[in-house]
């Protein structure tokens, strides 16, 4: 036996142990800057994972928008080349039509009603539609958005004051035909966009719950916000399926289990900087304006009787849910 074969040979069991200790890497990624309730809970949910596998699964966090705008981010984790992220159930909608049921305007009568519709088994029903369908991606559990509302750079005070206003949407055709139902004029465009989109008048305002308005910067060129409360998205914690079929039965179980407890570790999160955020934007000189949401509500009527027809069953269960 000559130097080199023996070195080969006593190197193979190495190479092995090497092979067995080999972490998955999961690269999890977020358009929310760091510090924001979405990220805070998933750098918990990611310390948790690491401790329970023993180190099997390792987490790396890309907050900030780092890895591209959630429509790349979720085309990352089709391909498996991005492993999870929390994105707005807003994107999902022209991929998983059946999602778009959570997205019509006014489908929540609050917050406290969205959050009740998602603990619940119509909340798991919606998941589950995303797991099932073609989209390459498992749902694994809800985030808060809260609760969207109008900025503009002039006042909105009643649904005429919309007229022909040009407002950033999600790229959600729903969403596009919400606001040309209000009188406005929707025109989507990626989260990253809109900050300079406001600031050069390429648009006349967008739509979003207060910690996106603050943290994105938004508020500094749009100083009147009009609670008009249309949407009250929640946002899927997802990975990709080429991910979770590396998994073994007890790590999917573990990534569950930490997905879940991310989703009540963020909404207590969500609820202090949502009151933080609404008392910054007033010290910035962002104006508040409460409008009669009646008539924004009946503007709207053609969106939920258009894209609510095929889940009338659905609606009547989110409807009655107390
Ligand atoms: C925020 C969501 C974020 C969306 C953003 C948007 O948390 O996921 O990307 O709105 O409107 O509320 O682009």
């Amino acid at each position: 036996m000559n130097f080199k074969r023996t070195l080969l040979i006593a190197a193979l069991p190495l190479a092995f142990l090497a092979q067995a200790a080999h972490a998955l890497d999961i690269k999890i990624a977020d358009i929310h800057p760091k510090g924001y309730p979405t990220v805070v809970a998933e750098e918990s949910m990611g310390k948790t994972l690491e401790a329970e596998s023993k180190g099997e699964l390792k987490f790396r966090y890309f907050p900030g928008g780092v890895l591209g705008s959630e429509k790349e981010v979720i085309e990352q984790m089709q391909a498996g080349a991005i492993q999870m992220s929390r994105v707005s159930l807003g994107i999902v909608g022209p991929v998983v039509p059946d999602v778009n049921v959570f997205n019509m305007p006014f489908i929540f009568r609050d917050q406290a009603h969205m959050r009740a519709v998602i603990d619940g088994e119509v909340g798991d029903a919606i998941l589950d539609r995303i797991t099932n369908s073609e989209f390459g991606l498992v749902a694994l559990a809800w985030m808060d958005g809260g609760t969207r509302n109008l900025y503009t750079k002039k006042p909105v005070r009643k649904l005429e004051d919309m007229k022909g206003m040009k407002i950033r949407v999600q790229g959600n055709p729903m969403f596009i035909e919400t606001i040309n139902a209000m009188g406005g004029n929707g025109i989507a465009m990626d989260t990253g966009e809109i900050f300079s989109a406001l600031q050069t008048g390429v648009i006349d305002g967008a739509e979003n719950n207060p910690p996106t308005m603050l943290e994105h910067n938004h508020y500094q060129n749009a100083k009147f916000y009009s609670l008009t409360g249309h949407l009250i998205l929640p946002e899927p914690i997802v990975m990709s399926k080429i991910t979770w079929n590396k998994l073994t039965p007890e790590q999917q179980d573990m990534v569950k289990k930490a997905a879940k407890a991310a989703q009540a570790e963020e909404r207590v999160l969500w609820d202090k900087k949502s009151t933080a955020s609404e008392e910054k934007l007033k010290a910035a000189g962002v104006e508040f304006i409460t409008v009669d949401k009646k008539p924004f509500y009946d503007a709207t009527a053609p969106i939920r009787a258009k894209y609510g027809a095929p889940y009338a069953d659905l609606i009547k269960r989110i409807e009655a849910v107390q």
